[in-house]
């Protein structure tokens, strides 16, 4: 009577998922295949599957995700969960439930056993004998969540058990920051209690992740911490290399191969290790993946070598825990989510430590697109955490950000003994930071130009206009009258030719002009800007950059120094 999710999931003994529709007066069996059965009470009643099923109902009152990983059933081998087309109403209304609280399919999840089988995922090279050292360090695994599904965090939790080696594992810490679904607490006790090294921990209050983890490096007995999202599945082997680097050297911070688990089907996604990417961030102070640059690849004989990473995406690392003692942890000002990656990674680099991405080691996560639980109202969290941030560890280059947020820093608290804190560790400048670790960040103030990009022709009133949003890239770049408020109109030009927005590139290769991740070898992205005739002459095509006669479109033509519609026209253009 007291299931709170409306429904309960179990297996049946022939790999078919069942689901009990809410009032219990019908239910629906899955395949692996996805095609699924639709069943009135009538026929429950008669099931004796369903009745041995039954008796287990009434002690769990949760989801009960299928422990059956064998063979084909559902989701094993990271395989997709594809729901039928066919599915009842009450099936579909309880598949929007689980997106809604979650933004992802849950009910695509608890289909899945929460011991699914995966696939092996390493380079030859990473399990050469002798690979590691012998004597690892053992390490508390530290994992925060606030209202996780409860099979997405089961499996999060049994894939580090099952896939480390025990004597690794001191403990697995789980820091329960304050989720009010009625399964927490006393549910997953039980369900813990019979794996001793599964600690619980519940937040007071709401904290936010960054204290959330704080709490748990606080109770933490190992040397090393190693911190997961709490809808992960690690893979076999991931830990060892992580453990091995720290081994070597207690400053160097490590992060797995992040792979991604569809947020619809549950599928597992496998990165290779030939295309890792490290992690870098733009000047709104947000993380971003880009390829390993050159310079970092011609170190490797082997792709699957451990690379160097300015930045981590920061849910998923490991850190001996007396270094990040020594960095004063977490600033914990930082509230709910954002920014605390950034922090560790440039003071990583900053004060003595390095930053690994370890190819050998991979470990899945369900990316979603929107964040589905509670932020505080009436403050823009992510900003007040990145003003901090820029306050305590970006010195001069702090203004960048400003500039991004209309020079307006808001209450952001105090940050006098972070910057202590900066002092007595003889931290590096920012400066250092981005001249040795990230020498590839465009620095604004470097631009020959900025501002809006102006054309001559048709009346002198049209702008290059950015496609809105964040998933501008690949799309045709636009026109629209100008505006002069910056945003979608801010342009910056390079002292290399590139016409840019932060990492995006104006590129040309043939078809439409679009924005493209800046790859700094000129080509399709190198535009050369003459203030005398003020053209854009396009450097792969030779052809210049114009916009058509209803000014509906930029397009490129032959040079011609007497067409207005090829004439541009910068808004801050330094002809020093
Ligand atoms: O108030 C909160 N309390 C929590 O305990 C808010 C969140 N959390 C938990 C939450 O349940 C989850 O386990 O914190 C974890 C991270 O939150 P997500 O999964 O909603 O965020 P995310 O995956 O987008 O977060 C990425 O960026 C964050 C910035 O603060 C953190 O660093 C996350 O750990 C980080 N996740 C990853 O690095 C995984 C790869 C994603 C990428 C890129
Ligand atoms: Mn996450």
């Amino acid at each position: 009577n007291n299931l709170d999710d409306n429904e309960i999931r179990l297996k049946n003994n022939n790999n078919v998922a069942i689901s009990f529709n809410s009032n219990r007066n019908s239910f629906n069996s899955f395949n692996s295949k996805g095609e699924s059965k639709y069943y009135p009470v009538s026929s429950r009643r008669k099931s004796s599957v369903m009745k041995n099923q039954l008796s287990n109902d009434s002690v769990v009152g949760v989801l009960i995700p299928p422990n059956d990983n064998t063979g084909d059933a559902p989701g094993e081998m990271g395989r997709p969960v594809i729901l039928p087309k066919n599915m009842t109403a009450e099936v579909k209304k309880a598949v929007d439930e689980g997106w809604v609280k979650n933004a992802f399919n849950q009910y695509a999840s608890d289909l899945i056993s929460v011991k699914r089988n995966l696939p092996d995922p390493r380079d030859a090279w990473c399990k050469e004998p002798g690979r590691y050292l012998k004597d690892l360090p053992p390490t508390s695994v530290i994992i925060c969540f606030h209202n996780e599904a409860w099979s997405v965090l089961l499996r999060t939790v049994h894939s580090v058990l099952d896939r480390s080696p025990d004597h690794l594992i001191h403990e697995v810490i789980l820091v329960d920051d304050f989720s009010d679904m009625p399964h927490t607490q006393k549910q997953l006790e039980d369900y813990f209690a019979a794996y001793p090294k599964v600690k619980i921990l519940r937040a007071e209050k709401r904290e936010g992740l960054i204290r959330a983890r704080l709490l748990g490096a606080k109770h933490a007995e190992a040397p090393v911490l190693t911190y997961l999202d709490s809808h992960c599945e690690c893979t076999t082997g991931w830990l060892e290399p992580l453990l091995d680097r720290i081994a070597c050297n207690s400053s160097t911070v490590v992060c797995p191969v992040i792979d991604v688990i569809d947020d619809t089907t549950m599928e597992y996604h496998y990165r290779d290790s030939g295309g890792v990417n490290v992690g870098g961030f733009d000047w709104n102070l947000q993380f971003n993946w880009h390829a390993v640059p050159e310079k970092e690849r011609k170190k490797h004989k082997n792709t699957a070598e451990p690379v160097w990473s300015p930045t981590m995406a920061g849910g998923l690392f490991a850190i001996d825990k007396v270094f990040f003692e020594r960095l004063g942890t977490y600033d914990s000002g930082f509230d709910i989510w954002g920014g605390e990656n950034l922090e560790l990674s440039f003071k990583t680099w900053m004060c003595g430590g390095s930053l690994e991405i370890i190819p050998c080691s991979h470990v899945g996560h369900i990316f979603r697109k929107r964040s589905p639980y509670k932020w505080r109202t009436g403050v823009n969290v992510i900003k007040r955490n990145s003003v901090r941030l820029a306050e305590v560890w970006l010195d001069e280059y702090a203004k960048y950000y400003y500039q991004r947020i209309g020079n307006e820093k808001g209450d952001y608290g105090d940050v006098t003994e972070r910057k202590k804190l900066r002092e007595n560790l003889h931290c590096k400048s920012f400066k250092w930071y981005l001249d040795n670790i990230f020498p590839e960040l465009f620095i604004p103030g470097e631009a020959v130009a900025s501002g809006e990009l102006r054309n001559q022709g048709y009346g002198n009133r049209t702008c290059m206009d950015s496609p809105a949003g964040k998933k501008n890239l690949r799309k045709p770049v636009g026109l629209y009258p100008c505006h002069n408020q910056g945003g979608n109109q801010y342009w910056m030009y390079s002292k290399t030719g590139e016409i840019r927005r932060d990492e995006a590139c104006l590129d040309y290769a043939g078809q439409d002009i679009v924005l493209y991740p800046c790859h700094g070898s000129k080509g399709n992205q190198m535009w050369n800007y003459s203030p005398q005739t003020k053209q854009v002459r396009h450097g792969s095509s030779d052809k210049c950059l114009a916009i058509n006669e209803s000014k509906s479109k930029l397009i490129m033509q032959e040079c011609d120094p007497y067409k207005e519609a090829q004439k541009w026209l910068f808004q801050n253009y330094d002809s020093s």
